[in-house]
């Protein structure tokens, strides 16, 4: 069995990709998991570290968690770890209207998703994190409907299309992608999955 410690559903199911089809997957709401674990490190890796720490010590369970952000080199790498937080009480539309609006006067609009994912073991002690990224450029405009979160403002360099225009071709590149394959190519060198 093997925890999937998030609660945002749109990456429960890119995470979701990765884990052998013959490991049962449990969600934070299976367990009636109600309490928040703590997302106060300085970067990616000790963040997800600490959810998957936080969530497997209380579950007893094996966990893997994500945690990830978009960095903007213009803005200093704003919004980086505080991707989730930043404007919480506003949609995801706000969000990027208001990235836009602050990119206007820039001429530099790279950027990178980063993800760090983490996976531990309770009884054995064992943790074990991976970070991948991809690098791109923000958008003019928001474009596209697919993905979640910063998706329809962000081109992965090589592209004209944004996350949220390409669908299937995401799960291909992605931060999230390269961050899980390298995991579980780690974990499936180590841990025998039931
Ligand atoms: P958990 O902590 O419960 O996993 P969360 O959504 O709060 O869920 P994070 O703290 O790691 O997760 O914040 C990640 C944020 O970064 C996410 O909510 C999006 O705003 C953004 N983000 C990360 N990966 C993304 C992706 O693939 N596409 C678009 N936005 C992404």
């Amino acid at each position: 069995m093997l925890l999937i410690a998030t609660r945002n559903k749109h990456k429960v199911e890119e995470i979701k990709r990765f884990v052998p089809l013959e490991v049962k997957i449990l969600s934070l709401d299976d367990l009636d998991v109600k309490l928040e674990a703590p997302e106060d490190g300085n970067n990616f890796v000790e963040n997800a570290i600490k959810k998957a720490i936080f969530y497997g010590n209380m579950t007893k369970q094996r966990t893997i968690a994500d945690d990830s952000g978009l960095l903007i080199d213009s803005l200093d790498g704003f919004p980086g770890v505080h991707s989730a937080r930043f404007m919480k009480d506003s949609s995801y539309e706000q969000r990027m209207i208001f990235i836009l609006e602050m990119l206007k006067s820039k001429q530099d609009r790279t950027a990178r998703f980063v993800c760090a994912a983490a996976y531990y073991d309770p009884v054995e002690k064992v943790v074990l994190c991976c970070e991948g990224a991809v690098d791109g450029k923000i958008s003019h405009g928001i474009r596209g409907t697919g993905g979640f979160g910063y998706d329809p403002i962000f081109i992965p360099n090589g592209y004209e299309t944004t996350f949220g225009e390409m669908g299937e071709e995401k799960h291909k590149l992605s931060h999230r992608y390269k961050a899980f394959n390298a995991l579980f190519e780690k974990l499936s060198a180590i841990i025998f999955f039931k």
